[in-house]
């Protein structure tokens, strides 16, 4: 039986990549920090029915210590570095913080590895907010980076530490860069997960008006569970490598809001308001993935169309504001 060790367990990703691992047959270790509100933290893998399933250890990723405690305790075969502070826009907020946790937290991952001599495969969750100011117009592996907020900045340095030990150590590590991916488990601060609770909860008479940023801003989203997938395959490589991990299709902030309003039979022109608040300092305004190297070398592609993924995550709102009414 495999051991996989996962930073992050209890984002959105690390349970639905829980969830696969422990579909594969894997031992699933998951490092979670310590919170004083530990009955809600563990609200994903909840939701995903494994929680029972996961081995959880406490530890944290601006602790080299832990880190090293928990990896020669568990011995893992492959460590998935999913732990970050990732929301671009309490990047500006706390822009220390991210760096320590974004940026050095994945150095402190691959320094626990190198300094045990530990062999296990590494995985870096790299973002597509590295090529923030876009300099292609649709981004692959071999488009230069431009990063446009302290998170992106942050991602950069920890994309680069993992290509570097790798080269440097022989560390078999391998760098994600993954667009956007949401599911009914995204943080409710995230646009999508925002709007799609937004429109549940117009429609259910509990609110009125939904207050949003930029519109105009452009992403291409997946569904987070095809792309821990391709987590999982990048580490099954004999050698490892960089894989852009995309859709290949754009959309806009407001056709989001529209898909997600039409949904329930509204117009999202009636409800939808902006708010001058929530622009970004530095805004990134369109991404589009090219995962063509992903797509031939692994085998992957994404699975779920946006409609769908809408669709799913205003359902899943619904049912969680309807069980809170009846409650
Ligand atoms: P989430 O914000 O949902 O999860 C982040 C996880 O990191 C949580 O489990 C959080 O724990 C944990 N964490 C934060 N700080 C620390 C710390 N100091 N020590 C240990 N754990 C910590 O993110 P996602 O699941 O959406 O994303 C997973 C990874 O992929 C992140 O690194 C993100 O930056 C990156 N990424 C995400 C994309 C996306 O579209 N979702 C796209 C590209 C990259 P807690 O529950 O205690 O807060
Ligand atoms: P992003 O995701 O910054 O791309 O980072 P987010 O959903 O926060 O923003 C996407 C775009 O929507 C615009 N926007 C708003 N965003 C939020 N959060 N709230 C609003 O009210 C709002 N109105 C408009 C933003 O300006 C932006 O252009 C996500 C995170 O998961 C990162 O960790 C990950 O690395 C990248 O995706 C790829």
């Amino acid at each position: 039986m495999k051991t996989a060790l996962i930073t992050g367990v209890t984002g959105q990703d690390g349970a639905y990549l829980a969830q696969f691992l422990l579909g594969k047959g894997y031992r699933v270790v998951g490092l979670m920090r310590r919170s004083a509100s530990s009955d809600v933290i563990g609200e994903r893998l909840r939701w995903l029915g494994v929680i029972d399933d996961v081995e959880l250890v406490d530890g944290n990723l601006t602790d080299l210590s832990s880190l090293m405690r928990i990896i020669q305790s568990c011995n893992p075969d492959e460590v998935y570095n999913l732990a970050a502070q990732s929301f671009v826009a309490s990047s500006w907020q706390q822009p220390l913080l991210t760096g320590s946790v974004t940026g050095l937290g994945a150095a402190n991952v691959l320094e626990a590895l190198r300094l045990l001599q530990c062999s296990a495969r590494f995985y870096q969750a790299s973002s597509s907010e590295m090529f923030g100011k876009i300099q292609q117009k649709m981004q692959s592996e071999r488009t230069p980076f431009y990063p446009r907020s302290p998170y992106g900045i942050a991602k950069l340095y920890a994309h680069w530490m993992t290509v570097n030990y790798r080269e440097s150590f022989g560390i078999h590590a391998s760098s994600g860069i993954l667009f956007n991916h949401e599911s009914p488990l995204r943080g409710i601060e995230f646009v999508t997960r925002k709007v799609t609770d937004g429109v549940s909860r117009i429609k259910l008479g509990l609110a009125k008006e939904l207050p949003l940023g930029n519109l105009e801003a452009c992403r291409d989203w997946g569904h987070a569970r095809d792309y821990v997938q391709a987590m999982w395959m990048m580490l099954q490589q004999d050698i490892p490598d960089d894989y852009v991990i995309a859709t290949g299709r754009t959309t806009s902030i407001r056709e989001l809001c529209r898909i997600a309003f039409a949904h329930v039979g509204l117009n999202y022109e009636d409800h939808v308001k902006i708010n001058q608040n929530l622009l970004r300092p530095a805004e990134v305004d369109i991404l589009l993935g090219d995962s063509s190297k992903a797509r031939t070398t692994l085998g992957w592609q994404p699975k779920v169309p946006l409609e769908d993924l809408i669709r799913e995550m205003v359902d899943a709102d619904l049912v969680r504001h309807r069980d809170k009414q009846r409650s």
